[in-house]
């Protein structure tokens, strides 16, 4: 078996493209043949001598680049004769029918791989050349490409382009940016953060505005970068022409590849991928509403809905999701014999140690499903549920105290959900106050990592997290563990950013005037104590500015996101400076342009701006077009 697979590997490298080389055919497993794609049935049903015509191929998706090291970077592209991929939801031992979705038949299985060439430089023109390569696509992983940029040298920018094998068929030239070397001093590094993207509720500007002020080196996703609803759940999408493909709810490879596809059409994501190195991790939504390790508000694992859900297992649609995910997105596998495993960390210099979890689909303990709250709310606070299961948090407290001890300044922890406890009876009810599908729901853990940073005094902490789609500031605090005081912030040991979706409505309702928004906001600022500040308003992201004396943090307000447009107003802006472990007072400066901001100020300007198509105009009683 092993002499065979060698053999078939010695073949591969006479013609010099590779397959191993195009990461996702080794996905999820190189360790075990048998397991991942067969390399070996995929190279003797592509047949490497009659290859595409070059003319007839098409780089469909632009290009992306991500998990940045100090010397190697992961590129990203697609290149295929066609848009769309295969019903590959069929694909069991490497042969896949090509679905020719225009005239709804299969045609012949494609038996031509797809060879794609590209180059690294230090320079746009490309002349420059630090590392290049030469790897083969095919249907198999939906004509995908990812491959290991090496020898690159550390903190430095770069550019990138595929080409189709011996032509000039090409794709657009990408920029990126290795990270530094662990050791490094750095005096500043400006990160962008962002969650929930939903297709069909309007335009991603958010993710166009940073590459239009070209304000940061890396972006960091929380997750809900695609929604699996189908009809029913698509907002305004009709009237802004945007209805995710397929027009249902996804549970194949073949839905979670084309919804991928889909959401990789918007402009402005497909500038951001180009501009800028991305380090993203999923939360529910890349596999279903409120995903925990078992099923998803939908699906209960169990028979019953195997048979509802259109025959599918919730194992196996977890599987069909993160295939997609791997494929689609610019990031490394860290553990080749685990492909649920997105947690990983980043180094950035002396500066920054990155940790992100995964709080959802790895080893999540069952969560709010809607029908269960009351339940969930009762055993909310038993020592055994876990949020990361207790591989992922025995490698969680060991990294932030890994951190602290290599004396990095700064921890952020990118977490999918809340970890505030946060009171929000005025949208729950007074029975079930808190949101038992975020940290609240799961004390014991929020409990254990506490104590670990409190324990071992590990300082400087700034959690981060999406998932909500409103904004929430707040310190990092024990509550009844810990004492706390709320007007100086003595007694917290760190801070919490939780970002605000990319157009993903308001929870307190997808039409919400300012006015409704920020008495809403107000509400909830002052049912919780840590809680500095709250905006439901607006759809947008933050920048993290990071030096050694401090964390600048840039909250960016989108007033419109039903046409594409590069519209932003800054709403809040706060400073966190080193070793206080705590949001400086006065907190924001003691105004904010929108929300409630504890002991400060909300102060409206009115602003307008010219579209090009009516003036809009975003004022105390809301957004209007003049
Ligand atoms: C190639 O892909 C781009 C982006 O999806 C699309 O605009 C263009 O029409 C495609 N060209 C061909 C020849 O298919
Ligand atoms: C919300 O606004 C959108 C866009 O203006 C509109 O299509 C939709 O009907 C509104 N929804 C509700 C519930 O009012
Ligand atoms: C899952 O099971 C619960 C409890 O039996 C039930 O209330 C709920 O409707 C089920 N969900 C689905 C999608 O079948
Ligand atoms: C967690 O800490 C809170 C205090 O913040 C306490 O009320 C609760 O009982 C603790 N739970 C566990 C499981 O340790
Ligand atoms: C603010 O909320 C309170 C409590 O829900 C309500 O009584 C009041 O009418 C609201 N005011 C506005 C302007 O929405
Ligand atoms: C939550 O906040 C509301 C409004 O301030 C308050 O009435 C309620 O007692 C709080 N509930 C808890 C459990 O703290
Ligand atoms: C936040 O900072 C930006 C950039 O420094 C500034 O333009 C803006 O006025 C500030 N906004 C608030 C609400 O303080
Ligand atoms: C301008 O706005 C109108 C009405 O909202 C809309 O129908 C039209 O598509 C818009 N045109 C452009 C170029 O955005
Ligand atoms: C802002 O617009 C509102 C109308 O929506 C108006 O009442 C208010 O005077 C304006 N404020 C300023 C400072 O122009
Ligand atoms: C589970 C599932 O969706 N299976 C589909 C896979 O693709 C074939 C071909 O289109 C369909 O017939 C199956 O229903």
């Amino acid at each position: 078996m092993k002499l065979q697979l060698l053999s078939v590997l010695a073949s591969v490298s006479i013609v010099s493209a590779s397959w191993t080389k195009n990461l996702n055919y080794r996905s999820p497993s190189e360790h075990h043949p048998s397991l991942g794609i067969s390399i070996r049935k995929v190279v003797k049903r592509n047949d490497v001598k009659s290859p595409w015509d070059p003319a007839k191929l098409n780089f469909t998706h632009g290009v992306a680049s991500g998990d940045p090291y100090p010397s190697s970077i992961i590129l990203w592209t697609r290149v295929s004769p066609q848009s769309d991929n295969d019903k590959s939801n069929v694909t069991v031992s490497g042969y896949v029918p090509l679905f020719d979705h225009d005239n709804e038949k299969y045609v012949s299985m494609s038996k031509a791989p797809v060879c794609v060439e590209y180059k690294v430089a230090s320079d746009k023109e490309l002349s420059d050349v630090v590392d290049s390569g030469k790897v083969y696509t095919s249907s198999d992983v939906d004509y995908t490409v990812k491959v290991e940029a090496k020898n690159l040298k550390a903190y430095t920018t770069y550019y990138y382009q595929f080409n189709v094998c011996n032509s000039d068929n090409k794709s657009p030239l990408g920029r990126t940016k290795t990270t530094p070397n662990a050791d490094d001093d750095l005096t500043k590094v400006s990160l962008a953060i962002y969650s929930c993207s939903n297709y069909p509720f309007g335009f991603f500007n958010a993710y166009g505005n940073p590459v239009r002020k070209d304000s940061v080196d890396y972006v960091v996703h929380l997750g809900d970068y695609i929604y699996e609803y189908g009809e029913g759940d698509y907002g305004w999408g009709y009237s802004l022409g945007r209805i995710p493909l397929p027009d249902k709810e996804i549970t194949t490879l073949y839905d979670y590849r084309k919804r991928l596809a889909t959401y990789r059409t918007d402009l402005d994501l497909v500038a951001s991928h180009q501009n800028f190195p991305w380090i993203p991790v999923w939360d529910d939504h890349e596999v279903a509403d409120n995903a925990y390790r078992d099923g998803t508000s939908h699906m209960n694992n169990t028979e019953e809905t195997f048979i509802e859900d259109g025959g599918i297992s919730f194992d196996q649609r977890k599987m069909n999701a993160v295939r997609a995910y791997f494929e689609w997105m610019p990031i490394r596998q860290v553990e080749m014999d685990d492909n649920l495993r997105i947690w990983r960390s980043f180094s950035i210099g002396k500066l920054v140690d990155l940790i992100m979890l995964d709080t959802r689909n790895y080893d999540r303990s069952v969560t709010d499903l809607y029908w269960n709250t009351d339940y969930i709310h009762e055993i909310s606070n038993d020592a055994s549920r876990s949020l990361m299961g207790p591989r992922q948090e025995h490698w969680f407290y060991d990294e932030l105290s890994e951190s602290a001890e290599r004396g990095a300044a700064w921890r952020l922890i990118g977490s999918q959900v809340i970890f505030s406890r946060i009171n929000q009876s005025a949208a729950y009810g007074e029975d079930n106050p808190l949101n038992y599908d975020a940290w609240d729901g799961y004390q014991s853990n929020k409990n254990r990592t506490l104590n670990h940073l409190y324990s071992n005094n590990i300082g400087n902490n700034i959690f981060l997290a999406g998932d909500s789609h409103a904004s929430w500031v707040s310190d990092l605090v024990w509550l009844d563990a810990k004492p706390y005081d709320s007007s100086t912030g003595a007694g917290s040991i760190g801070v919490e950013f939780a970002g605000t979706a990319v157009t993903s409505p308001c929870p307190y309702g997808a039409n919400i005037s300012l006015a409704t928004a920020n008495n809403y906001s107000s509400i909830i600022q002052g049912a919780n104590t840590e809680l500095q500040w709250q905006d439901l308003y607006y759809r947008g992201y933050y920048e993290l500015h990071i030096s050694g004396e401090e964390v600048l943090a840039n909250f960016f307000g989108m007033p419109t996101v039903v046409s594409r447009n590069g519209w932003e107003i800054p709403i809040a802006n706060f400073t966190v400076k080193s070793g206080e472990n705590r949001l400086q007072r006065p907190v924001g400066g003691g105004v904010v342009e929108s929300g409630s901001l504890k002991g400060g100020k909300t102060v409206q300007t009115n602003a307008t701006l010219d579209t090009g198509n009516g003036t809009w105009f975003v004022s105390q009683a809301g957004l209007e077009v003049l």
